[in-house]
């Protein structure tokens, strides 16, 4: 009895340090593997696609199951990883390792970040010894906003078209030499862990100021129409994944029911909103919230895009995949222009191949990546907007969400180009 007791209560006191130990672990990545599996027949798509439905593997899936013959990445953690393994091998499902250890990785972007940020005092001084190769906070993104703003106050506001679930501003740059202009928008950063994406925002912000008088193109665009930038589209998300989790996709709203957080934004829009490629289980990546249009950051662009009524370009940026896709991501159904999205977009990637030989796949979203429903630029076509694009920026996984600092002006660069191809065809193509 006494023994039992005892047993029980070191019993109590192991599960309590578990406990512990878990929550500690949060934003710990050691020893987690990103897995890249390549299922060869229908069947083994629905093995993988089992995996999703097991909580307690804690398995992060940066892409989603599709079809047969593309590959699903997965990040495992460590404590699943024997597991999982086990699973494939059994099934003789093929697989290889994409990251060794993503803490590594994660340690190597802390590192670099720390010695900016000790070199860079100036940063917001000025947009001009602003450093654009690092990553950077929210705070810091809002400084340079204001400091953009501030250097360019005939060409460059800010609009604060709403607030996030936390209380954050969603700020967006209004690049503009006339009223009553028809415009393109350009938004970073939905999914707060694509921290390249967010970045490259910056560095296309100042570009945009840096070109307007002394590139022809970009003049002439901007003698015609605005261009909206919000850099920071989800800045919960962003926040937590500098403070807690690094690999947070999702907003930060609480779901009734459920102790799991977060909406995913690119599935909460009214466009096939619950179908295909979209969770209703809010412990998941893809969960598409209570209704459409109930996270306050997606709100937020719907009030603006309706109110605004003259928005004839539309740009939503992610990473990884290096793809330029173009709805529908819920239906096979071709868009109206389809011809014209497919033209446009093979000349955008032609554009961004040009300076670094980096290569794009471009098509629908559904059949180029995978059925997606309620995303972002399937409601702003749906709106009228023609001229609806999406990107996947750097890598294809050898780094995925972890792409090495180093890569963000690269990356910028490029994705400028194929920006340009796109603005420039809307510019002169108003309808
Ligand atoms: O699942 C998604 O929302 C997108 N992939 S991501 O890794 N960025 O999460 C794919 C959906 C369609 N793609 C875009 N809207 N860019
Ligand atoms: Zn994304």
């Amino acid at each position: 009895m006494v023994k039992n007791l005892k047993d029980s209560k070191m019993k109590g006191a192991l599960v309590f340090l578990a406990l512990v130990a878990a929550v500690y672990a949060a934003g710990d990545f050691s020893g987690q593997q990103v897995l890249r599996i390549l299922p060869i027949s229908e069947d083994e798509v629905s093995l993988v696609r089992e995996l999703e439905n097991f909580d307690d593997l804690g398995l992060d899936f940066w892409t989603s199951p599709s079809h047969a013959k593309r590959h699903i990445d997965i990040r495992v953690p460590f404590y699943s990883l024997q597991d999982v393994k086990v699973y494939l091998e059994s099934n003789n499902i093929q697989y290889s390792v994409m990251i060794q250890d993503l803490q590594a990785l994660l340690d190597e972007e802390e590192r670099e970040m720390k010695i900016s940020r000790s070199r860079s005092m100036e940063n917001a001084r000025s947009t001009n010894t602003f450093n654009y190769a690092t990553y950077h906070t929210f705070d810091e993104i809002n400084n340079f906003i204001d400091t953009l703003v501030a250097e360019n106050p005939g060409l460059v506001s800010k609009i604060e078209i709403g607030k996030s679930y936390e209380g954050r501003p969603l700020n967006v740059l209004k690049f503009s030499t006339g009223a009553n202009r028809p415009a393109f928008w350009i938004d970073f950063g939905i999914h707060s862990r694509e921290w390249v994406t967010q970045a490259t925002g910056i560095w296309t912000a100042k570009k945009i100021v840096s070109d307007y008088g002394k590139d022809a193109s970009l003049t002439a665009t901007l003698n015609k129409l605005d261009i909206f930038v919000e850099i920071v589209t989800n800045p919960d998300g962003y926040v937590y994944t500098h403070t807690r989790d690094r690999m947070w996709r999702k907003t930060r709203s609480p779901n009734s029911g459920s102790l799991c957080i977060g909406t995913d934004p690119n599935r909460n829009w009214d466009a096939g909103f619950g179908g295909g490629g979209s969770s209703s289980n809010p412990c998941t990546e893809t969960y598409r919230g209570r209704a459409a249009h109930s996270e306050s950051e997606v709100k937020a662009i719907v009030d603006f895009v309706k109110s605004h009524g003259n928005i004839k370009g539309f740009v939503s940026i992610h990473s990884y995949s290096q793809m330029l896709l173009y709805p529908y991501g819920y239906t096979t159904a071709p868009a109206s222009n389809q011809a014209e999205l497919h033209a446009v977009s093979r000349n955008a990637i032609n554009a961004l191949a040009s300076l670094y030989g980096t290569s794009y796949t471009y098509g629908s979203i559904i059949t180029t990546i995978y059925q997606a429903s309620g995303g972002t630029i399937d409601w702003t076509y749906n709106q009228g907007i023609k001229h609806s694009y999406t990107f996947e920026l750097r890598d294809t996984g050898r780094y995925g969400f972890a792409l090495p600092a180093n890569q963000i002006v690269p990356t910028a660069e490029e994705t400028w180009l194929a920006l340009t191809v796109l603005i420039n065809h809307t510019r002169d193509n108003l309808y």
